[in-house]
């Protein structure tokens, strides 16, 4: 049975955009995976520790694979994009990959939480997870996700122009159909 999952895209070193877009082919290249719209990019503060600034966006994929597949999945993806894991935590990285929703399902595992513990308080999550999804609730807290950014402070979180991102709510791409 296939869910319907939200994964968040950061970088904060590097090409920015191009490993967003890179990280994007690879998603769609995942088997028993469609990416089924991508949110525009977002140009954001970094959220703790002083760092490089962050481009964010989040896409929407339809998902045949267990939540702890596609987990393993999206780290070699990270991995594959220069990711070194065992810094520092927060330390800056070429793409960082999490799993924000999984339809409106809660996964509690030790090594996986979904929703992600953190997705309520940044904007730069909810603002572009906005775009695609404002309706679908957070399991745990019970609000949709209009409703949680409405509740957020102002965050330095801004739309950017694309020049390789799909930049459209709805850019369904060419993808898992050959
Ligand atoms: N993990 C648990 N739940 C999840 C999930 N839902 N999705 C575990 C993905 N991973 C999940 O992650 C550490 C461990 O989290 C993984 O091994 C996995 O089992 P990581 O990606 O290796 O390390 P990390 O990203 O440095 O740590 P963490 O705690 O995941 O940080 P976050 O939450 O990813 O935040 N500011 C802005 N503006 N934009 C950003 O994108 N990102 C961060 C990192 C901080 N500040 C930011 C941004
Ligand atoms: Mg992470």
């Amino acid at each position: 049975m296939s869910a319907t999952v939200y994964v968040g895209l950061g970088s904060n070193e590097g090409d920015r955009e191009a490993q967003l877009v890179a990280a994007l082919y690879a998603m769609s290249r995942i088997d028993a995976v469609a990416v089924l719209a991508c949110s525009s990019l977002f140009d954001s503060a970094p959220v703790g520790p002083e760092q490089p600034r962050f481009l964010n966006a989040v896409v929407a994929l339809e998902c045949g694979v267990a939540p702890q597949r596609l987990l393993c999945i999206l780290q070699q993806i990270e991995e594959d994009l220069g990711r070194r894991r065992g810094g520092p935590r927060w330390s800056p990285r070429p793409i960082d990959l999490d799993i924000l929703l999984w339809d409106e399902q809660v996964v509690a595992d030790p090594n996986l939480q979904v929703p992600h513990l953190e997705l309520h308080k940044r904007r730069f999550a909810l603002e572009p997870l906005a775009q695609l999804a404002p309706e679908v609730k957070h399991p745990v807290l019970g609000m949709s996700v209009k409703e949680l950014l409405g509740k957020l402070a102002p965050q330095d979180v801004h739309k950017r122009e694309a020049r390789w991102w799909p930049d459209a709510s709805t850019a369904r791409l060419p993808v898992n159909d050959s």
